[in-house]
């Protein structure tokens, strides 16, 4: 028969429009994810395919970023922003701020479900945090990350970025707080930390735990944060175009009060001590910081270790220094949150009943 009869022409007809018609209802049912762009190695390129160290970072554009994973239409609406291009040792105070504002206003539009942030990873912990304390929606915020260059043999940027959105998309994300997606792990932004120069499997969240796993095109949530976090946040980045000067000091063997008394001339609002074993003080270093504090500089005990709580009142009699203990954050997430927390206060009970809230 040349040409089907009439009747075979509506059932054809008929199927492709259910076909279009679920092609459009499935497309209507993918989340909105936006993904901002900020550079590192996840948009990183090398001269060669074994190019694994000594590459450029921050290189490729976000369209070119998604062009590489069409897989991603499959779990989300994706729309990219390029918000920033840089590698992210060069993070400041103002791009975080112009980042969470972003983010804010973002997550304030009904057709945005969640957001994906690409990231260098050596900071990329610590803008986590901050945005763990600045966002205020409980929709998924997801920073990612690779630690080879797109270029590279077995690059982890495409499914890194893949996993990324899929959990920004998802609504086991929801309430969360904001996450990391690296080496098909989740993790929470407070808690997790960069443990290795170069390997695949850096990110980690040591002793605490990570909050579970990507697999399968699925995200499996086995923990949730336990800290306040996004939506129950007090701090308010909104109209601030600046954070107060925090720096840290580094403790060791033999260590001397040169760095910090530069730092606290230089005008540091606040010092975090990065201090051997439990936050312990170096005497030439307590007496620099007693004199800092009397200056009204804020002072926080945390520790180079890296686990664990650094206690009040345990290496340093916190209460007669008049100084904060930062429980089990790490000197760069301590820095924030005490910059943070300079931003609504210098009281510095208040701000030891910040670092036992976040
Ligand atoms: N320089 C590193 C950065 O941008 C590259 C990376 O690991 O992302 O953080």
């Amino acid at each position: 028969m040349l040409y089907p009869q009439p009747a075979r022409w509506c059932k054809a007809l008929l199927a492709c429009a259910m076909l279009l018609s679920s092609y459009a209802g499935a497309a209507e049912k993918l989340a909105h994810v936006t993904i901002l762009a900020t550079g590192g190695t996840i948009a990183g390129s090398g001269a060669t395919s074994t190019t694994t160290v000594g590459y450029t970072a921050a290189t490729v554009g976000v369209n070119q970023l998604i062009a590489a994973v069409p897989e991603l239409a499959k779990v989300a609406d994706v729309k990219g922003e390029q918000v920033f291009q840089i590698a992210s040792e060069n993070m400041s105070n103002e791009h975080w701020l112009k980042l969470a504002q972003r983010v804010n206003t973002l997550l304030a539009q009904p057709d945005v479900d969640g957001i994906v942030i690409t990231h260098g990873t050596d900071t990329l912990e610590e803008t986590a945090y901050f945005l763990d304390l600045t966002v205020k929606s409980r929709k998924p915020v997801v920073l990612v990350g690779a630690m080879r260059p797109g270029t590279a043999l077995s690059a982890d940027g495409p499914i890194n970025l893949y996993n990324a959105v899929l959990l920004a998309a998802s609504q086991e994300a929801v309430g969360k707080g904001v996450l990391v997606a690296m080496n098909d792990q989740i993790h929470a932004a407070r808690d997790v930390t960069k443990t290795n120069t170069s390997t695949p499997d850096s990110f980690k969240t040591p002793e605490l735990g990570m909050l579970g796993y990507i697999q399968g095109n699925k995200p499996y949530f086995y923990h949730v944060p336990a800290r306040k976090h996004t939506a129950d946040t007090e701090f308010d980045v909104s109209k601030l175009s600046a954070l107060p000067q925090v720096d840290i000091v580094y403790g060791y063997a033999n260590v001397g009060p040169v760095a910090l008394n530069a730092l606290v001339a230089a005008g540091a609002k606040g010092i975090v001590h990065a201090g051997v074993g439990d936050g312990s003080l170096a005497t030439p270093v307590k007496a620099a910081l007693v004199a800092a504090r009397k200056q009204g500089v804020l002072i926080v005990r945390s520790s180079r270790v890296g686990q664990g709580i650094v206690a009040r009142n345990g290496e340093a009699n916190d209460d007669e220094l008049d100084f904060v203990a930062s429980d089990t954050l790490n000197p760069q997430k301590a820095r924030i949150l005490l910059m943070l927390a300079l931003t609504k206060t210098t009281d510095s009970k208040q701000i030891q009943r910040m670092f036992a809230t976040y």
